[in-house]
């Protein structure tokens, strides 16, 4: 979207192999990204689902696009409606999916279509514990993720649950590609420090885009 930005290096991080840290790539279009969540959320609002062990999780989720995200009792799934509505989840707007094709292609996957895009909305204290993301049939996708509003500790264990993760501050406007290796690494986020920002007030939103069939 900004290629001439990425002749150089300079915002193109490697993180370990497989993953790329994209700094302030979204940067441009946040106040366009803002409008289109406030349009997704009209129609599927966050809510604070329940994971399979009864617990209710400290971050709130939407999703849009062909497939969403969600949790209950019965476990996690991907699906085409909203449990809520029983409608089919909004729409990937068309920013969205050109946002996450061009990041994926920074970092090298050239033909990334995600059909769904989990919209994570946390607030001071939220934190998502240490996890795999395995719900998805194809991993040899990558998954693109969108930081925004306060800044958060990513937290990341590679492929152990058990020892002292790896520390990375996302910031607004922060994207990261997790491909190859990395797309099965064990990854959270530390509990929320208190913080304001300017668009988000005491929020900070990550979408991340995924392909999920
Ligand atoms: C590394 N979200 O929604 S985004 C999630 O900030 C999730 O809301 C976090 O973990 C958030 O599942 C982290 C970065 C991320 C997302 C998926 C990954 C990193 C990943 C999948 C594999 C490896
Ligand atoms: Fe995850």
């Amino acid at each position: 979207m900004t290629p001439d930005l990425f002749d150089s290096d300079l915002t193109r991080q490697p993180i370990c192999d497989g993953a790329v840290l994209l700094r302030g790539f979204v940067t441009p279009h946040t106040t366009e990204i803002f409008d289109a969540i406030a349009t997704i959320e009209n129609v599927a609002p966050f809510r604070h689902m329940i994971t399979p062990g009864g617990f209710r999780m400290s971050v709130a989720m939407t999703n849009c696009g062909t497939y969403g995200w969600s949790s209950d009792r019965r476990g996690y799934r991907y699906a085409s409606t909203d449990p809520l509505s029983e409608k089919n989840w909004p729409a990937m707007p068309a920013l969205f999916l050109e946002l996450a094709q061009s990041a994926a292609e920074q970092a090298g996957f050239v033909d990334f279509k995600p059909d769904s895009c989990l919209i994570n909305r946390y607030e001071i204290g939220s934190r998502l514990s240490l996890h795999q993301d395995k719900n998805e049939r194809d991993f040899s996708a990558p998954i693109v993720s969108v930081s925004l509003g306060i800044s958060a500790l990513f937290l990341f264990g590679r492929e152990q649950r058990n020892i002292r993760p790896l520390r990375l501050p996302l910031s607004h406007g922060d994207v990261v590609v997790w491909g190859g290796p990395a797309r099965l690494y064990y990854h959270g986020i530390a509990p929320l420090k208190i913080d304001t920002h300017p668009l988000t007030g005491t929020h900070r939103i990550n979408l991340t885009f995924r392909k999920v069939d």
